[in-house]
């Protein structure tokens, strides 16, 4: 079928009430589509930013609460120096672009990671984008940037450790406690992990966060994926919730 025959379909069968609060995305797929048709990797995260684009675009038309997006991960600077200087370019590009059109959706822009080993211009669109967006009232919008699910819940336990030697704590940690030492502490849990690009792994994304969320897989590679593809992971979604109710 068709992808817009499809796409009408679902947006009938999709309830808008159900829709998930929170959908998290890990965007893989964008070298090996590159490199299947003959292109550079860059030509593929280059593509990759269109993606972003659209999905940021359907998921607030959606009514999704909050989209948090991997980006870099803490093992992503193993890769060539090349890719990761043109990785790095794309943020400020991203914002160059974007900002206007955030603005005009009500999106608020935010960083999940280490921010301090990121170069410096990254970190300055970053931040520049979180500022400017900060009044903003409608879909949450998270970058996961150098970031790692295991050093996370590390950091956690350093500052826990930190504030317990100096007698600020005086009672067992709860998971709710817990939660607010990590990146997250302001976001809920996610409700939908999507992965593109046919791996079937969470990559050290999210750990902690990801402990009862829906996963949603498919094979199709970041650049390739589009509007239809956000809406059958959000009606896949609906129809797991709908038989979990049931029961
Ligand atoms: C490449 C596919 C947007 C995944 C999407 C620094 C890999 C395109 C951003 C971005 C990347 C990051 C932060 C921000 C705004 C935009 C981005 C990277 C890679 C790595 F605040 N796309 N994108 N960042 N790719």
């Amino acid at each position: 079928m068709e992808a817009e025959q499809r796409e009408k379909e679902l947006l009938k069968k999709i309830d808008p009430a159900k829709v998930p609060g929170h959908v998290a995305i890990i965007m893989d797929g964008n070298g090996r589509w590159a490199v299947e048709k003959g292109l550079p990797r860059q030509e593929g995260h280059r593509q990759g930013v269109e993606t972003v684009r659209e999905t940021v675009r359907c998921g607030s038309n959606l009514g999704i609460k909050t989209m948090t997006m991997f980006a870099f991960s803490t093992e992503n600077w193993r890769r060539p120096a090349r890719e990761v200087n043109y990785l790095m370019s794309l943020p400020e590009k991203y914002f160059k672009n974007e900002l206007p059109e955030l603005m005009r959706n009500n999106v608020r822009v935010n960083l999940l990671g280490d921010s301090s080993r990121l170069p410096a211009k990254v970190k300055k669109a970053v931040q520049e984008a979180s500022e400017a967006t900060r009044g903003n009232t409608g879909m949450f919008l998270n970058f996961a940037l150098n970031y790692g699910g295991r050093s996370e819940i590390l950091m956690a336990v350093d500052r826990i450790v930190d504030e317990a030697r100096e007698g600020k704590i005086n009672k067992k940690i709860s998971e709710k406690d817990f939660a607010g030492y990590l990146y997250t502490s302001k976001i809920p849990d996610p409700d939908l992990l999507i992965r593109t690009g046919g791996e079937k792994r969470i990559s050290n994304f999210l750990l902690w966060q990801l402990a009862y969320s829906e996963l949603w897989f498919t094979e199709v590679y970041w650049p390739d994926f589009l509007r239809v593809h956000l809406l059958e992971a959000v009606y896949d979604y609906q129809l797991r919730k709908r038989r979990f109710g049931k029961v």
